[in-house]
Protein backbone atom coordinates (compact mmCIF):
# COMPACT_ATOMS: atom_id res chain seq x y z
CA UNK A 1 0.00 0.00 0.00
CA UNK A 2 1.28 4.12 -0.61
CA UNK A 3 1.55 6.08 1.63
CA UNK A 4 -1.07 8.22 0.35
CA UNK A 5 -3.56 4.75 -0.57
CA UNK A 6 -2.77 4.17 3.72
CA UNK A 7 -3.54 7.55 4.95
CA UNK A 8 -6.84 7.41 2.93
CA UNK A 9 -7.81 4.94 4.91
CA UNK A 10 -6.57 5.73 8.37
CA UNK A 11 -8.56 8.73 7.76
CA UNK A 12 -11.73 6.92 6.69
CA UNK A 13 -11.33 4.78 9.68
CA UNK A 14 -10.82 7.68 11.96
CA UNK A 15 -14.42 9.34 10.62
CA UNK A 16 -16.48 6.57 11.19
CA UNK A 17 -15.13 5.95 14.86
CA UNK A 18 -15.12 9.87 15.94
CA UNK A 19 -18.46 10.20 17.22
CA UNK A 20 -18.31 13.96 17.31
CA UNK A 21 -18.32 14.27 13.72
CA UNK A 22 -21.77 12.61 13.50
CA UNK A 23 -23.25 14.46 15.92
CA UNK A 24 -21.54 17.81 14.31
CA UNK A 25 -23.73 16.74 11.13
CA UNK A 26 -26.29 16.61 12.97
CA UNK A 27 -28.40 19.42 11.73
CA UNK A 28 -30.30 22.18 13.26
CA UNK A 29 -32.95 22.77 10.74
CA UNK A 30 -33.59 18.70 11.77
CA UNK A 31 -33.42 19.15 15.24
CA UNK A 32 -35.90 22.91 15.44
CA UNK A 33 -38.41 20.23 13.27
CA UNK A 34 -37.77 17.41 15.66
CA UNK A 35 -38.69 19.60 17.91
CA UNK A 36 -41.03 21.64 16.96
CA UNK A 37 -39.55 24.81 18.35
CA UNK A 38 -37.12 27.23 18.14
CA UNK A 39 -34.67 27.93 20.62
CA UNK A 40 -33.74 31.69 21.20
CA UNK A 41 -31.41 33.19 23.13
CA UNK A 42 -32.72 37.15 23.95
CA UNK A 43 -31.49 39.68 26.65
CA UNK A 44 -32.87 38.95 30.06
CA UNK A 45 -35.13 42.26 29.79
CA UNK A 46 -33.97 45.66 27.62
CA UNK A 47 -36.59 47.06 26.34
CA UNK A 48 -36.89 47.85 22.60
CA UNK A 49 -34.99 44.58 21.97
CA UNK A 50 -36.49 41.61 24.42
CA UNK A 51 -38.30 41.79 27.48
CA UNK A 52 -41.14 39.89 29.03
CA UNK A 53 -44.37 43.06 28.80
CA UNK A 54 -46.97 42.26 32.49
CA UNK A 55 -48.45 39.31 30.67
CA UNK A 56 -45.18 37.25 30.31
CA UNK A 57 -44.64 37.79 26.57
CA UNK A 58 -41.02 38.10 25.03
CA UNK A 59 -41.70 41.72 23.41
CA UNK A 60 -38.57 43.44 21.03
CA UNK A 61 -36.86 43.98 17.73
CA UNK A 62 -34.61 40.48 18.76
CA UNK A 63 -37.55 38.85 20.15
CA UNK A 64 -39.45 39.40 16.66
CA UNK A 65 -36.68 37.90 14.99
CA UNK A 66 -37.21 35.18 16.99
CA UNK A 67 -40.49 34.96 16.07
CA UNK A 68 -40.01 35.57 12.04
CA UNK A 69 -37.09 32.49 12.69
CA UNK A 70 -40.18 29.92 14.09
CA UNK A 71 -42.73 31.26 10.99
CA UNK A 72 -40.25 30.41 8.47
CA UNK A 73 -39.40 27.19 9.55
CA UNK A 74 -41.98 25.53 11.43
CA UNK A 75 -45.14 28.08 9.54
CA UNK A 76 -45.51 29.49 13.54
CA UNK A 77 -44.33 32.27 15.27
CA UNK A 78 -45.36 31.08 18.15
CA UNK A 79 -43.45 27.98 18.42
CA UNK A 80 -40.03 29.97 19.92
CA UNK A 81 -38.77 28.85 23.44
CA UNK A 82 -36.89 32.12 24.81
CA UNK A 83 -33.58 31.64 27.00
CA UNK A 84 -32.56 34.92 28.63
CA UNK A 85 -29.02 35.00 28.81
CA UNK A 86 -26.74 38.02 30.43
CA UNK A 87 -23.86 39.16 28.08
CA UNK A 88 -21.41 36.45 30.19
CA UNK A 89 -23.27 33.47 29.29
CA UNK A 90 -24.64 34.23 26.03
CA UNK A 91 -21.95 32.68 23.79
CA UNK A 92 -21.22 29.67 26.25
CA UNK A 93 -24.85 28.73 25.62
CA UNK A 94 -24.82 28.95 21.54
CA UNK A 95 -21.88 26.72 21.64
CA UNK A 96 -23.12 24.61 24.11
CA UNK A 97 -26.26 23.94 21.78
CA UNK A 98 -28.32 24.86 24.03
CA UNK A 99 -29.41 27.90 21.69
CA UNK A 100 -30.51 27.24 18.18
CA UNK A 101 -29.40 31.08 17.37
CA UNK A 102 -29.09 34.06 19.60
CA UNK A 103 -30.61 37.46 19.49
CA UNK A 104 -29.41 39.34 22.07
CA UNK A 105 -27.81 43.17 21.10
CA UNK A 106 -24.98 41.57 20.48
CA UNK A 107 -22.43 43.14 18.34
CA UNK A 108 -20.62 41.51 15.79
CA UNK A 109 -16.85 42.07 15.95
CA UNK A 110 -13.78 39.50 14.46
CA UNK A 111 -12.99 37.92 17.69
CA UNK A 112 -16.99 36.80 17.91
CA UNK A 113 -16.85 36.40 14.43
CA UNK A 114 -13.77 33.89 14.26
CA UNK A 115 -12.62 32.13 17.27
CA UNK A 116 -15.16 32.25 19.38
CA UNK A 117 -16.96 29.93 17.02
CA UNK A 118 -20.26 32.23 16.08
CA UNK A 119 -21.23 33.43 12.80
CA UNK A 120 -23.42 36.44 12.58
CA UNK A 121 -26.36 36.22 9.79
CA UNK A 122 -26.27 40.59 9.14
CA UNK A 123 -26.76 43.45 11.01
CA UNK A 124 -30.59 44.07 12.57
CA UNK A 125 -29.75 46.98 14.14
CA UNK A 126 -27.07 49.57 13.54
CA UNK A 127 -25.64 50.88 16.61
CA UNK A 128 -22.66 52.64 18.23
CA UNK A 129 -21.49 53.54 22.45
CA UNK A 130 -22.69 56.70 24.02
CA UNK A 131 -22.90 57.74 27.19
CA UNK A 132 -25.21 58.77 29.70
CA UNK A 133 -24.71 61.97 32.39
CA UNK A 134 -27.12 63.45 35.17
CA UNK A 135 -28.30 66.66 33.35
CA UNK A 136 -27.18 68.42 36.93
CA UNK A 137 -23.47 68.10 35.93
CA UNK A 138 -24.26 70.08 33.11
CA UNK A 139 -21.48 68.08 30.69
CA UNK A 140 -22.25 68.53 27.47
CA UNK A 141 -19.69 66.27 25.66
CA UNK A 142 -17.64 62.63 26.45
CA UNK A 143 -14.73 64.67 26.43
CA UNK A 144 -15.30 66.22 29.17
CA UNK A 145 -15.63 63.33 31.48
CA UNK A 146 -11.58 63.24 32.40
CA UNK A 147 -11.43 61.96 36.02
CA UNK A 148 -15.09 60.66 36.30
CA UNK A 149 -15.74 57.28 37.26
CA UNK A 150 -17.75 55.35 34.62
CA UNK A 151 -20.43 52.82 34.76
CA UNK A 152 -19.76 50.01 32.67
CA UNK A 153 -21.25 46.19 32.03
CA UNK A 154 -18.04 43.18 31.62
CA UNK A 155 -18.19 40.92 28.52
CA UNK A 156 -19.00 43.70 26.41
CA UNK A 157 -17.24 45.52 23.94
CA UNK A 158 -18.82 48.72 25.56
CA UNK A 159 -15.85 47.78 28.48
CA UNK A 160 -12.86 47.45 25.75
CA UNK A 161 -14.46 50.67 23.74
CA UNK A 162 -14.79 52.87 26.92
CA UNK A 163 -10.47 52.06 27.54
CA UNK A 164 -10.10 52.86 23.68
CA UNK A 165 -11.59 55.81 23.81
CA UNK A 166 -10.14 57.49 27.29
CA UNK A 167 -6.49 56.17 25.97
CA UNK A 168 -6.70 57.66 22.10
CA UNK A 169 -7.82 61.46 23.99
CA UNK A 170 -5.28 60.86 27.03
CA UNK A 171 -7.89 61.43 29.23
CA UNK A 172 -7.46 60.20 32.82
CA UNK A 173 -10.97 58.17 34.37
CA UNK A 174 -12.05 55.50 36.75
CA UNK A 175 -14.22 52.47 35.96
CA UNK A 176 -16.92 50.38 38.08
CA UNK A 177 -17.48 47.04 36.24
CA UNK A 178 -20.17 45.21 36.84
CA UNK A 179 -21.90 41.80 35.71
CA UNK A 180 -25.28 42.49 35.00
CA UNK A 181 -26.50 45.63 33.52
CA UNK A 182 -28.92 46.67 36.65
CA UNK A 183 -25.90 46.40 39.40
CA UNK A 184 -24.36 48.85 37.08
CA UNK A 185 -27.41 51.05 36.73
CA UNK A 186 -28.44 51.15 40.10
CA UNK A 187 -24.63 52.42 40.99
CA UNK A 188 -25.14 54.98 38.80
CA UNK A 189 -28.21 56.02 40.36
CA UNK A 190 -26.37 56.02 43.59
CA UNK A 191 -23.73 58.47 42.22
CA UNK A 192 -21.19 56.06 42.47
CA UNK A 193 -20.10 56.63 39.26
CA UNK A 194 -20.36 60.02 37.01
CA UNK A 195 -21.58 58.26 33.37
CA UNK A 196 -23.21 55.41 32.58
CA UNK A 197 -21.84 53.81 29.18
CA UNK A 198 -23.32 51.01 26.77
CA UNK A 199 -24.95 50.85 22.71
CA UNK A 200 -26.83 54.57 22.51
CA UNK A 201 -30.18 51.97 22.35
CA UNK A 202 -29.43 50.46 25.69
CA UNK A 203 -28.97 53.64 26.89
CA UNK A 204 -32.59 54.97 25.48
CA UNK A 205 -33.88 51.77 26.61
CA UNK A 206 -32.25 52.26 30.68
CA UNK A 207 -32.98 56.22 31.07
CA UNK A 208 -36.49 54.84 30.62
CA UNK A 209 -35.99 52.82 33.72
CA UNK A 210 -34.89 55.89 35.85
CA UNK A 211 -36.98 56.82 38.84
CA UNK A 212 -36.42 60.89 36.53
CA UNK A 213 -35.95 59.92 33.07
CA UNK A 214 -35.65 63.82 32.07
CA UNK A 215 -32.75 64.05 34.63
CA UNK A 216 -30.64 62.31 32.47
CA UNK A 217 -29.27 63.27 29.02
CA UNK A 218 -27.63 60.90 26.48
CA UNK A 219 -24.50 62.72 25.35
CA UNK A 220 -24.02 63.50 21.12
CA UNK A 221 -20.68 61.25 21.32
CA UNK A 222 -20.65 58.10 19.73
CA UNK A 223 -17.40 56.52 20.14
CA UNK A 224 -17.52 52.93 18.45
CA UNK A 225 -19.43 50.86 15.87
CA UNK A 226 -21.82 48.41 17.51
CA UNK A 227 -23.67 46.41 14.37
CA UNK A 228 -25.81 44.45 16.51
CA UNK A 229 -27.13 41.07 14.79
CA UNK A 230 -28.56 37.69 15.57
CA UNK A 231 -25.47 34.92 15.37
CA UNK A 232 -25.46 30.94 14.83
CA UNK A 233 -22.55 28.39 15.35
CA UNK A 234 -20.19 28.19 12.13
CA UNK A 235 -20.87 24.84 12.11
CA UNK A 236 -24.39 24.39 10.14
CA UNK A 237 -23.82 25.99 6.95
CA UNK A 238 -27.67 25.59 6.32
CA UNK A 239 -29.28 27.06 8.95
CA UNK A 240 -26.76 30.21 8.60
CA UNK A 241 -27.97 30.36 5.28
CA UNK A 242 -31.79 30.22 6.52
CA UNK A 243 -31.64 32.78 9.39
CA UNK A 244 -29.82 35.25 6.69
CA UNK A 245 -32.39 34.96 4.67
CA UNK A 246 -34.98 35.47 6.93
CA UNK A 247 -33.22 38.50 7.78
CA UNK A 248 -33.09 39.75 4.05
CA UNK A 249 -37.28 38.50 3.47
CA UNK A 250 -37.94 41.35 6.44
CA UNK A 251 -35.82 44.18 4.70
CA UNK A 252 -37.34 42.79 1.02
CA UNK A 253 -40.32 43.28 2.08
CA UNK A 254 -40.27 46.35 3.72
CA UNK A 255 -38.62 47.83 0.13
CA UNK A 256 -41.54 46.15 -1.96
CA UNK A 257 -44.32 47.49 0.29
CA UNK A 258 -44.86 44.46 1.53
CA UNK A 259 -46.30 44.61 5.39
CA UNK A 260 -48.55 42.33 7.74
CA UNK A 261 -52.01 44.06 6.71
CA UNK A 262 -51.55 43.92 2.90
CA UNK A 263 -49.34 40.70 2.57
CA UNK A 264 -52.64 38.42 1.63
CA UNK A 265 -53.56 40.86 -0.94
CA UNK A 266 -50.22 41.02 -2.48
CA UNK A 267 -50.06 37.12 -3.32
CA UNK A 268 -52.08 39.04 -6.37
CA UNK A 269 -49.56 41.13 -7.17
CA UNK A 270 -47.79 40.92 -10.61
CA UNK A 271 -44.60 42.64 -9.56
CA UNK A 272 -41.80 40.25 -10.16
CA UNK A 273 -40.10 41.01 -7.01
CA UNK A 274 -43.38 40.50 -4.63
CA UNK A 275 -44.35 37.21 -6.62
CA UNK A 276 -41.10 35.67 -5.90
CA UNK A 277 -40.44 36.98 -2.15
CA UNK A 278 -43.94 35.27 -1.41
CA UNK A 279 -43.60 32.08 -2.89
CA UNK A 280 -45.58 33.19 -6.18
CA UNK A 281 -43.13 32.36 -8.79
CA UNK A 282 -40.00 30.42 -8.59
CA UNK A 283 -38.66 27.51 -6.19
CA UNK A 284 -37.09 29.68 -3.66
CA UNK A 285 -37.32 28.04 -0.51
CA UNK A 286 -36.31 24.86 -1.72
CA UNK A 287 -32.75 25.43 -1.47
CA UNK A 288 -33.05 27.01 1.92
CA UNK A 289 -35.16 23.86 2.89
CA UNK A 290 -38.05 24.83 3.43
CA UNK A 291 -41.49 25.98 1.92
CA UNK A 292 -41.78 28.49 -0.87
CA UNK A 293 -43.99 30.38 1.32
CA UNK A 294 -41.44 30.61 4.09
CA UNK A 295 -41.30 34.82 3.18
CA UNK A 296 -45.24 35.17 3.27
CA UNK A 297 -45.80 33.09 6.93
CA UNK A 298 -42.78 35.62 8.15
CA UNK A 299 -44.58 38.85 7.14
CA UNK A 300 -48.14 37.41 7.83
CA UNK A 301 -46.53 37.12 11.57
CA UNK A 302 -44.43 39.94 12.21
CA UNK A 303 -44.53 42.32 9.34
CA UNK A 304 -41.50 43.61 7.59
CA UNK A 305 -39.02 45.15 9.03
CA UNK A 306 -39.45 48.77 8.60
CA UNK A 307 -43.10 47.56 11.12
CA UNK A 308 -40.62 46.00 13.62
CA UNK A 309 -38.39 48.21 14.25
CA UNK A 310 -41.03 51.03 14.58
CA UNK A 311 -43.10 48.98 16.95
CA UNK A 312 -39.73 47.94 19.22
CA UNK A 313 -37.79 50.95 18.90
CA UNK A 314 -39.04 53.90 16.86
CA UNK A 315 -42.19 55.87 16.69
CA UNK A 316 -44.33 53.67 17.98
CA UNK A 317 -42.48 52.56 21.23
CA UNK A 318 -41.69 54.51 24.32
CA UNK A 319 -37.95 54.29 22.74
CA UNK A 320 -39.17 56.73 19.84
CA UNK A 321 -35.56 56.32 18.25
CA UNK A 322 -35.22 58.16 14.73
CA UNK A 323 -34.66 55.69 11.63
CA UNK A 324 -31.44 57.27 10.93
CA UNK A 325 -28.75 54.75 9.69
CA UNK A 326 -31.52 51.60 10.49
CA UNK A 327 -33.46 52.84 7.27
CA UNK A 328 -33.42 51.66 4.05
CA UNK A 329 -30.85 52.11 1.78
CA UNK A 330 -33.27 53.48 -0.77
CA UNK A 331 -34.17 56.16 2.40
CA UNK A 332 -29.98 56.91 2.98
CA UNK A 333 -29.70 54.11 5.29
CA UNK A 334 -27.52 51.25 5.23
CA UNK A 335 -29.86 48.19 5.21
CA UNK A 336 -29.80 46.80 2.01
CA UNK A 337 -30.62 42.95 1.06
CA UNK A 338 -29.10 40.81 -1.60
CA UNK A 339 -32.09 40.18 -4.39
CA UNK A 340 -34.18 36.63 -4.39
CA UNK A 341 -34.18 35.42 -7.53
N1 LIG B 1 -23.47 45.26 22.06
C1 LIG B 1 -22.56 45.04 23.16
C2 LIG B 1 -23.22 45.23 24.51
C3 LIG B 1 -24.37 44.28 24.72
C4 LIG B 1 -24.92 44.25 26.15
O1 LIG B 1 -24.98 43.17 26.75
N2 LIG B 1 -25.37 45.38 26.68
C5 LIG B 1 -25.88 45.47 28.02
C6 LIG B 1 -26.20 46.91 28.33
S1 LIG B 1 -27.56 47.57 27.40
C7 LIG B 1 -27.11 44.60 28.21
O2 LIG B 1 -27.76 44.21 27.27
N3 LIG B 1 -27.40 44.31 29.46
C8 LIG B 1 -28.58 43.62 29.87
C9 LIG B 1 -28.30 42.59 30.90
O3 LIG B 1 -27.23 41.96 30.87
O4 LIG B 1 -29.17 42.38 31.73
C10 LIG B 1 -21.93 43.66 23.08
O5 LIG B 1 -22.38 42.85 22.26
O6 LIG B 1 -20.99 43.37 23.81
Amino acid sequence: MTHLARAVVWCAAALIAMPGVASAQQRTLDSVKQRGQLVCGVNVGLAGFSAQDDKGVWTGLDADYCRAIAAAVLGDGNKVRYVATTTKERFTALQSRELDVLARNTTWTLQRDSAQGLSFIGVNYYDGQGFIVKKSANVKSAKELAGATVCVQSGTTTELNLADFFRSNKLEYKTLVFEKSDEALKAYQADRCDSYTTDVSGLYSVRLQMAKPADHVVLPDIISKEPLGPAVRQDDGQWFTIVKWVHFALLNAEEAGVTKANVDQMLNSQVPDVRRLLGKEGDFGKGLGLDNDWAYRIIKHVGNYGEIFDRHVGPDSRLNIPRGRNALYTQGGLHYAPPIR
